[in-house]
């Protein structure tokens, strides 16, 4: 007999499963497998912004050892697609057409422009530069502002125009009218520079045909295989039911692998015309100009408030860099930071518009937080400005915005409604932990002793919308996709269990914790429960994993489903004890009658005796496996306080992060050491903005950030100790009560650390510096605000 759990996995800090084969090395990624008569992909790519293109001669390539074939991009225009966007946020959007390789025109330093194909990746890689290629240079659009002038070069001729949307929102009351009755207007402008996402793997891909039944295998490192399954049938053509799409291990995405991109469109219409598996793999330089870029936004925000800093209404004006083309959800993404503006502040108005815009540089999408944390961004460093203004502490002119936790749930001005939240509780916690007092004290010393090393204080009080999300709200968005998730549960003869889910985690910790879930309401041991993932054939319905999205939805869908086999358990377990169903207590994995202990089944013997079937009730079906299918009401929204003490060089313009202090709250937790993870992870990601990340381009659109030596990704040795506390207020809008947390710590972080240096330097008359705060730009605000330019 098979031993029963007596304790709750749910909330233990559970070391996770998956973590031994992945850190010595018994892993699965793309760039691992290999087949029998593998051929190996090599794609040229512009190395203009923009450009005609004229003449492309693959003939020499084809000539060079080991290659076996060489295509244009007119070779394989035919019969492929469109690559898609799914998130067309306006009816009059500018869609234009995105190939998979550029036929006529490149519009990015970086789009593909020929494949070859060879026995091995260098062979393929050497013979990229026997193609023949005639460019006539074109204009590079490299300037919001100037992108939108009547006669700016267009990025698209064919539209006519660099405006891809304008998308405008406007709640509560006129923010005109309200306008007039403040105080106190402040208007900034903020730029969120561009960011490359560096998950650990690189993209890879390797198709593999079965030319007898005309299927194929498509292995990537992606974040949706299946949103990847229905969207390459559309562009390539090849049946759905002929693709079976596998994500198998795959080494982070952060955003930038929630995507379909060309090359795993080329690398299927490679193997469908040879009829050989293929295998593309791209390089870490190769990667910064074809994987999606982050953020890249100019954000005009005002704000509103009388004297006593009561907050009356917010208006943000932002331009958001499309890139070349549009990607998967490359509109969607400024929208999705829409709603966030207004943040945890009651106000009476809000008015916001996004203009999306073309640029002749790689396209823009999600990238961790997406939106979100150029929203709390905007209203975090704002409110700081606005608490000067005012002569308020920043944090009492928070308190005096922010919403009660009494009033919950509570109808935020962009129309959200909050279910659940405790801005007080956490920031009183971040600021014991914080030390806040003492450390003010030392600020004003420094101060009045004109050090050289200024101590600053940031803080940054965030809530995000996660936990992507209610289907209707998303056709309202003109979201593609619904927001649903699938799990189904098999209690397998033997009482082991398998959990199907349809999130496909690249780094989360999903196998832990779904075992976690589906452990605590079937009764069975941690150990005994398996999690499939990431594979259209094993797993065929879900929606993938981004927007923080997994837990609430993907392991809400596990909990309902285990609960149906527990239903479905019952019944069996009421015929074989001959009870009624009614009369059966349930508790640790094990079914007894009321009143009789002695009489009793465990959910393994009933998985068991379902599977052999000699004694079931009329009509059962003889298996107790169950699936469920969550389309949630609500999203979720974590919130927390976040502090950050900075001690900056004057001298030098060198920013040390001293302490960091954040409090997150994420509902209930499943496992509080994922979360701890996660928080720091994406803590990281958002000081990495803050101080160190930006793809910088020159005047002629190449990217000169191009490799790991030019664009700074902080190690662990560049990042302080994160001191993290929690507090718990449950979602009222899932059964587990938990937030999503994936994008948290990135959404709170940014803020927290310019408010900092903003804070340190005020003293000196600096009230900006732009991101990232290098010691180079520090130092110049330093100089500038002393000259008195
Ligand atoms: N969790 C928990 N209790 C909570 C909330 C979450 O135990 N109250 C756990 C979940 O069970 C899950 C993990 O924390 O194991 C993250 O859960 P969730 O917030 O639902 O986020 P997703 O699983 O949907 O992951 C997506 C999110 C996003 S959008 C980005 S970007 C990001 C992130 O996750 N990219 C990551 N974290 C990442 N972590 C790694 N290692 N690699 C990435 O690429």
């Amino acid at each position: 007999m098979t031993d029963q759990v007596t304790e709750r996995e749910v909330g233990r800090s559970r070391a996770r499963k998956e973590d031994a084969r992945l850190v010595t090395g018994q892993t699965n990624w793309t760039d691992n497998i290999s087949v029998n008569g593998l051929l190996h992909l090599a794609i040229l790519r512009s190395p203009m912004a923009h450009a005609r293109i004229d003449r492309v001669d693959v003939a020499p390539a084809r000539e060079r050892p080991g290659v076996v074939a060489a295509f244009s991009g007119r070779d394989l225009a035919e019969g492929l697609g469109s690559l898609p966007c799914a998130w067309p946020v306006t009816e009059d959007i500018v869609l234009p057409d995105h190939p998979p390789i550029a036929v006529d025109e490149v519009r990015y330093a970086g789009d593909p422009v020929a494949v070859v194909v060879a026995r091995d990746r260098y062979a393929a890689a050497d013979a990229l530069e026997a193609v023949e290629v005639d460019y006539t240079p074109l204009p590079p659009v490299l300037d919001l502002e100037a992108a939108l002038a009547e006669d700016a070069p267009l990025v698209h001729a064919d539209k006519g125009t660099n405006r891809c949307y304008v998308w405008p929102l406007a709640t509560g009351e006129d923010y005109a009218s309200v306008r007039q009755r403040a105080d106190v207007v402040l208007k900034r402008r903020y730029v969120q520079q561009r960011l490359i996402p560096n998950a650990m793997e690189p993209r890879a891909v390797v198709v593999t045909p079965l030319a007898a039944s005309g299927e194929y295998t498509v292995y990537s490192a992606t974040q949706i295989p299946h949103i990847l399954r229905i969207m390459l049938s559309m562009v390539t053509g090849v049946p759905e039911h002929k693709l079976r799409v596998i994500a198998p291990d795959v080494g982070g995405g952060f955003g930038s692998k929630l995507q379909v991109y060309g090359e795993e469109a080329l690398a299927l219409a490679v193997a469908q015309r040879l009829g050989r598996p293929v295998k593309w793999t791209e390089s870490r330089s190769e990667g910064y100009l074809a994987t999606h870029h982050g953020r890249g936004m100019i954000q005009d925000i005002e704000i509103a408030a009388t004297d006593e800093g009561k907050l009356l209404g917010l208006k943000v004006d932002l331009l958001a860099d499309m890139g070349a083309y549009l990607m998967l959800v490359t509109p969607g993404i400024p929208i999705l930071g829409a709603f966030m503006y207004p943040a945890i502040y009651k106000m009476d108005a809000y008015d916001f518009t996004c203009t999306g815009v073309f640029t002749t540089r790689t396209p823009t999408d999600a990238y961790r937080g997406a939106g979100r944390p150029e929203a709390t961004y905007a209203i975090e460093r704002i409110m700081d400005e606005l608490a000067v203004e005012l002569g308020l502490d920043p944090i009492e002119l928070r308190r005096r915005n922010w919403i009660r936790h009494e009033e919950f749930p509570y109808t935020a001005v962009a129309g959200l409604t909050y279910d659940s939240g405790n801005y007080e509780a956490a920031t009183d916690k971040a600021l014991a932990l914080f030390g806040y007092d003492a450390l003010r004290s030392e600020q004003q010393k420094r101060n009045e002793h004109g050090d050289v090393v200024r101590l600053g204080i940031g803080v940054s009080t965030y809530t995000e919308m996660c936990g992507l999300a209610p289907s209707r709200v998303l056709r309202d968005l003109r979201y593609g996709a619904g927001g649903w998730e699938a799990a189904s549960i098999r209690m397998l003869p033997t009482g082991k269990v398998e959990v199907v889910t349809g999130t496909s985690p690249h780094g989360q910790g999903h196998v832990t914790c779904w075992s976690q879930i589906a452990s605590d309401v079937l009764g069975v041991p941690f150990e005994d429960v398996e999690v499939l993932h990431g594979d259209t054939k094993a797993a065929p319905q879900g929606m993938d994993t981004y927007g923080s999205r997994s837990l609430v939805v993907g392991g809400t869908a596990v909990h309902h489903a285990a609960q149906k086999v527990v239903e479905k358990a019952r019944k069996v377990a009421a015929h074989l004890l001959e009870a009624s169903e009614h009369d059966l207590e349930f508790t640790h994995g094990v079914f007894s009658v009321k009143g009789s202990p002695e009489a009793r089944k465990t959910i393994q013997e009933i998985a068991f005796e379902t599977f052999s079937s000699h004694d079931l009730p009329d009509g059962m079906e003889p298996t107790i496996n169950a699936e469920h299918l969550v389309d949630p009401e609500n999203f979720s929204y974590p919130h927390g306080t976040h502090l950050c003490a900075v001690e900056v060089d004057t001298e030098t313009g060198r920013t040390t992060i001293r302490s960091y202090v954040c409090v997150d709250d994420v509902g209930r937790v499943i496992n509080p050491m994922i979360v701890e993870g996660q928080v720091h992870g994406g803590v990281a990601q958002g000081i990495a903005q803050a101080l160190y990340e930006e793809a910088v381009y020159d005047d002629e659109g190449n990217l000169v950030s191009g490799t790991m030596a030019d664009y700074l990704v902080p190690s662990a040795a560049d990042l302080p100790e994160f001191v993290t506390g929690r507090t718990e207020t449950p979602a009222t809008s899932n059964p587990l009560g938990a937030k999503g947390v994936g994008e948290a710590g990135t959404i709170a972080s940014t803020p927290a650390v310019v408010n900092a240096i903003v804070d340190a330097l005020r003293p000196l008359g600096v009230t900006e510096v732009a991101m990232p705060c290098t010691p180079q730009r520090v130092w110049e605000a330093i100089e500038q605000a002393r000259s008195g330019k």
